[in-house]
């Protein structure tokens, strides 16, 4: 599939600043930070969007978060090598086609590419591979295919299972207890109480065909792939093995990068993610965004409201990616006139550029803490508006913080 065009992101060192530091980002499968830092080249999956709504503020926060890894990544020196998947054949996109009476692949591709645009207007990063479930189904077939050569799999009434108990490495992405899985099993898509498996935990692999549904051939019958499978496919085909961040929000821990991770670990005898990474619930009205609850500010309604895609990305980067928050909508208010000032402030010059590269950096470095971030800039905006006459103005400053604040904030 076709992504949407990265912004151009300055290359520091090219203007005598050096290289940022290796970064730290906070790892849920063993509950601590850890450095991800590959000697060459990293490589990053996210988990994508189900195209059938528009993309509101709780997936522009998680994909600013991943943008904001590669930034420091590419600034560290390392090449990035970036997949992102499109979950478009999926029961709720199925069941709002029909609910509204449009063909469901119509439905996805309207919204892939309004999420391309409202991706672009924020200056998020394109992913380098973008792969939709549909255009992806053999790789699916054929990772089902190795597990069930494996013997981990098994048929309940022409669907296809994974018996999460044959791998030694399910549970190890959540930590979760067993109590926990049950539940949000259950809450996310999983059928635990389905008559004839094996452990109410196993996920489907394949599911036959239903009536009226999309399906397509393969060696166990018409259907189409379970949700991880894709997932896990589409990453190890374009990634390979032990990749370094398996990224996306935290209602993902558990089932989609629990059983992801387990059936590429099933497959493959290899680790799927160094770690993963979870970006916290963005809420709106005291509950998490949700197109399930259709409590949403949209990107695309801002934009069309006349606000600054980059004011957008500037509310959103006041928020640290792993504490949840809550959309209030005077955000974008204050965004407005924080970015104002900063754009005053790079226009006009200010004291020296030098530690604000590095208090950048190393915020940045920290588990991305924008809100450090955030801070770091303003101190020196601050003293750039207020001393305009003083000795250490150096109209020149301006443009290296400038070009550090769009080469690892994205904001210009
Ligand atoms: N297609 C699957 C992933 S394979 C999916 O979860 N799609 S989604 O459209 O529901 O979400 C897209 C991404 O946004 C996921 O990474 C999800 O974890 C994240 N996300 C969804 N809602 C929120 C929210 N309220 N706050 C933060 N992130 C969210
Ligand atoms: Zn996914």
């Amino acid at each position: 599939m076709r992504a949407w065009t990265s912004p151009e992101v300055p290359d520091l060192s090219e203007l005598g600043l050096g290289r940022g530091s290796a970064v730290e980002v906070f790892d849920t499968s063993t509950g601590a930070l850890t450095v991800a830092d590959p000697p060459d080249r990293a490589r990053l999956y996210v988990c994508g969007i189900t195209p059938y709504d528009a993309t509101h503020l709780g997936h522009a926060a998680t994909y600013l978060t991943f943008d904001l890894l590669q930034r420091a990544w590419r600034d560290r020196g390392l090449e990035v090598l970036y997949t992102q998947n499109i979950t478009d054949v999926d029961d709720p996109l199925l069941e709002r086609a029909t609910a509204t009476g449009v063909e469901w692949s119509e439905l996805a591709n309207r919204e892939i590419q309004l999420f391309r645009e409202d991706m672009a207007a924020l200056r998020i990063l394109a992913p380098d591979h973008y792969i939709g479930a549909v255009e992806s189904i053999d790789l699916a077939v054929a990772l089902v295919e190795r597990l069930r050569d494996r013997g981990v799999t098994y048929e309940v009434d022409g669907d296809v299972y994974f018996a999460v108990h044959e791998d030694a490495d399910f549970g190890s992405v959540s930590g979760y207890d067993r109590a926990t899985m049950l539940s949000l099993f259950a809450e996310r898509g999983g059928d635990p109480d389905r008559p004839g498996k094996r452990d109410p935990l196993d996920c489907l692999l394949w599911q036959a065909e239903r009536p009226g549904e999309p399906s397509w051939d393969s060696p166990f019958g018409r259907g189409r792939p379970g949700w991880h499978v894709e997932c896990a496919s589409i990453a190890l085909e374009t990634l390979g093995e032990d990749f370094d961040v398996q990224g996306g929000g935290t209602d993902l821990i558990f089932p989609h990068h629990e059983m992801s991770a387990s059936e590429a670990h099933a497959a493959t005898q290899h680790r799927f993610a160094r770690a993963y990474v979870h970006q916290a619930m963005v809420a709106y009205g005291g509950e998490k965004m949700s197109k399930s609850l259709g409590n949403l500010v949209l990107v695309s309604r801002l934009r069309a409201d006349g606000r600054d895609p980059v004011a957008i990305r500037l509310a959103l980067l006041a928020h640290h990616y792993r504490t949840g928050w809550e959309w209030a909508d005077g955000d974008i208010v204050d965004a407005h006139k924080r970015l104002a000032r900063w754009r005053e402030a790079f226009a006009a010059g200010g004291p020296a550029a030098a530690p604000v590269v590095a208090g950048l950096r190393q915020a940045l470095a920290r588990d991305l803490d924008t809100p450090q971030a955030l801070a770091v800039v303003d101190a020196w905006v601050d003293s750039a508006l207020a001393g305009r006459e003083s000795d250490d103005h150096d109209p020149a400053s301006g443009r290296v913080v400038g070009a550090a604040v769009d080469a690892l904030l994205g904001v210009v």
